[in-house]
């Protein structure tokens, strides 16, 4: 085995994943097939580097600290060691990463962890395949990682009922337009309802589930072809559109899953403001309370001046679109 390091970059979902498949009978059932494809933006600066080197024991280094429990981890270790195909044991791993993200912003930091955990193992342990099959081993660890294997714009397909085609690609590079994605901080701390758990409640209870599932590929069509035609104003439309149906979902759950607080809203209701004003921007946000709001970049920076006016508003990060993941040999 190999020591290696591999950087991957967070990204966020213009066109979201939230659902789970059930396991196929017959099938390993840790292949977190999302029951819906997605749509990404790569961003820059916010990434996680990770070292992966033999050692004489399993150990995991977040951020500088020892965690002795880490089994999605190990887990993780050992499906990409099968992968290999070898029959030995798996060699007893260190693995050290660095979280590079907006410190203690609730931001999910799987995408580019699990991302670049894949990447460096792979490396370490000899396992060459073509990208297109590391998105299907990230997806294994995270399903948001799968897209973070590339920079720009990528799209994380559904695929068939059994897996087959269900893997990330890249539709559009880092330079292709020129956008900003603005980060609104609206609180501090770890979300109330991990993902998973949320994507599991909606699919039992919520009645809105099924037109979730039914009206995505749409949803995905339309975005991908507004990306190539740089139009924002269908870009933030279906963005919205996305967004808007999953917290639905959500909301009709039982129990309902509300992720939003007050600040949430008013940053929401700021962005539709400025845009009636003619500083175009278009929101998004995920599994926590804060808000992503997308613009040109010429807008970014007077548009984040005014939401950081907003009452309660910590902070608000400008991030570009960011680079394909990258790894390299060690030693
Ligand atoms: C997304 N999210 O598309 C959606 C939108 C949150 C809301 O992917 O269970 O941590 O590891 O496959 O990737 C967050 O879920 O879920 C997520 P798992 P993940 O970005």
């Amino acid at each position: 085995m190999k020591s290696t390091r591999a950087v991957a970059h967070s990204n966020i979902a213009l066109v979201k994943y939230w659902g789970k498949r059930e396991a196929v009978p017959g099938q390993p059932d840790d292949l977190n097939l999302p029951a819906v494809g997605s749509l990404s933006f790569t961003l820059d600066r916010l990434r996680s580097d990770t070292l992966v080197a033999p050692d004489p024991r399993d150990s995991f280094i977040l951020n500088g600290e020892h965690h002795a429990d880490a089994p999605k981890i190990f887990r993780h270790l050992d499906r990409i060691w099968r992968a290999t195909g070898r029959a030995a044991p798996r060699p007893t791993t260190r693995v050290s990463s660095t979280n590079f993200l907006p410190t203690a912003a609730g931001l999910a930091s799987s995408a580019s962890g699990f991302a670049a955990l894949t990447l460096a193992a792979a490396a370490a342990y000899g396992l060459d395949l073509p990208n297109k099959d590391l998105s299907v081993l990230a997806r294994r660890g995270s399903g948001s990682a799968a897209r973070s294997l590339w920079g720009g714009f990528v799209r994380q397909h559904r695929g068939g009922d059994g897996g087959d085609g269900c893997y990330a690609e890249p539709l559009f590079p880092q330079d292709h337009w020129d956008l900003r994605l603005l980060i609104v901080h609206t609180a501090r701390g770890p979300k109330s309802i991990s993902s998973t758990e949320g994507m599991q409640r909606c699919r039992a209870t919520s009645p809105y589930y099924q037109p979730w599932l039914d009206t995505s590929e749409a949803d995905l069509a339309a975005a991908e072809a507004a990306i190539a035609a740089r139009d924002l104003s269908a870009l933030g439309a279906v963005m919205e559109r996305s967004c808007f149906k999953m917290h639905a979902c959500m909301l009709a759950s039982a129990p309902p899953i509300l992720y939003w607080n007050g600040r949430t809203l008013d940053v929401i209701r700021a962005v539709w403001a400025a845009r009636e004003a003619g500083l175009p921007g278009f929101v998004t946000s995920d599994a926590g309370p804060h808000v992503k709001v997308l613009t040109l970049a010429d807008h970014a920076e007077p548009l984040a001046a005014q939401l950081r006016d907003v009452p309660g508003v910590f902070e608000v990060d400008v991030v570009a679109a960011g680079p394909d993941a990258h790894v390299e040999i060690l030693a």
